[in-house]
């Protein structure tokens, strides 16, 4: 039995800009995450093959993708982290116009076999991770789950996807962390079995609270992310506006903040529109010269309330100075 190996950090070279204000996140500002490389792909050249347990396999080149009925999706983008430290927060998140097609129209055409369990997103990205050579970026869902909420995008934002976010196209599955939105996408595959690869089975799980079997990191957790004050924050006295975003797999209904640890007070927070987007929340309050910090709790639809500091998706905290 050798130890796993261990991942480098996702990508060093590459520091999270700062989030905006923005409802949507101008492209310059979203996270870039790669862990084989950026691969150079020729337009000309690229095609999306479905295949496996189908019926009638399908390829396609970048005009016939193109030329499928489109629509848009706004979604909130989150990465996972690094998957071998599950419990740190990152907040790594982005709120993206995506401009694709839903992957049932492909699913359809290629006419799943009943023995279809699984849809398998490969990417043309290939190299080495965690001392592994030959890999390519390969995730999994289950065949229902793919055929109700994967996307297939093309447009970021409403301009091409750029290289580092997946050219031509990206799976892109709305509520479920980043890692599943497959980039560069080349290949479909419907398979009885899920794949064992690098990125399915050995990095990218981990166990629900209570249980001890891994589970493929999927959904996202309830969360919320403060961004004004910055933190370090200098304000003038007296009257501080706290704003933030909230997301979770379903409606967020309610975010309380606390100031200098005391009570939880309810911020007002924007209702969910119909894309699963994330939403704003904010507060004013009156606060005395000298240092404060204000944390957020975010809580969902389902009664999903986000945990005390030590978890992943914990309350977020931020410490700023009134100055006087
Ligand atoms: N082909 C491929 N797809 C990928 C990845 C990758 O390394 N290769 N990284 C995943 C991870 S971990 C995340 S968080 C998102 C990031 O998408 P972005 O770089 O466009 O923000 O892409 C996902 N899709
Ligand atoms: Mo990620």
């Amino acid at each position: 039995m050798t130890a796993p190996p261990t991942p480098p950090p996702e990508d060093p070279s590459h520091a999270d800009p700062a989030p905006g204000p923005d409802f949507v996140t101008p492209v310059d500002h979203v996270f870039v995450r790669k862990h084989l490389g950026i691969p150079q792909i020729d337009a000309d050249a690229w095609t999306l093959t479905v295949e496996g347990l189908v019926g009638r396999p399908l390829r396609l080149d970048l005009p016939a993708v193109l030329a499928l009925p489109a629509r848009q999706l706004t979604a909130v983008h989150e990465c996972f982290g690094s998957p071998l430290r599950p419990d740190v927060p990152t907040r790594a998140v982005a709120n993206i116009e995506w401009t694709g097609l839903p992957l049932a129209a492909l699913l359809d055409r290629a006419v799943p076999l009943p023995a279809a369990r699984h849809v398998v997103f490969e990417g043309a990205d290939t190299g080495s991770f965690a001392g592994v050579d030959g890999l390519s970026y390969v995730k999994d869902l289950p065949l229902e789950t793919a055929h109700r909420q994967v996307f297939l995008a093309h447009r970021m934002n409403g301009e091409p996807l750029r290289a580092r976010h997946g050219f031509p196209l990206r799976a892109v599955v709305p509520r479920m962390f980043g890692t599943n939105s497959v980039k560069w996408l080349t290949r479909i595959v419907l398979t009885a079995e899920r794949p064992e690869h690098m990125f399915t089975t050995t990095f990218y799980t981990r166990k629900p609270p209570g249980t001890d079997t891994p589970q493929p990191v999927r959904e996202v957790d309830v969360n919320s992310k403060l961004l004004t004050p910055a933190p370090g924050a200098r304000l003038p006295h007296p009257s501080v506006g706290f704003r933030g975003r909230a997301w979770s797999t379903t409606e967020v209904v309610r975010v309380d903040l606390s100031v200098d640890g005391g009570p939880w007070e309810p911020a007002t927070l924007d209702a969910l529109g119909a894309d699963p987007t994330w939403q704003g929340f904010s507060l004013r309050r009156a606060l005395a010269p000298g240092p404060h910090t204000v944390r957020s709790r975010a809580r969902d639809a389902a009664g999903r309330v986000q945990p005390p500091p030590g978890a992943r998706n914990s309350v977020h905290e931020v410490a700023f100075t009134v100055t006087g």
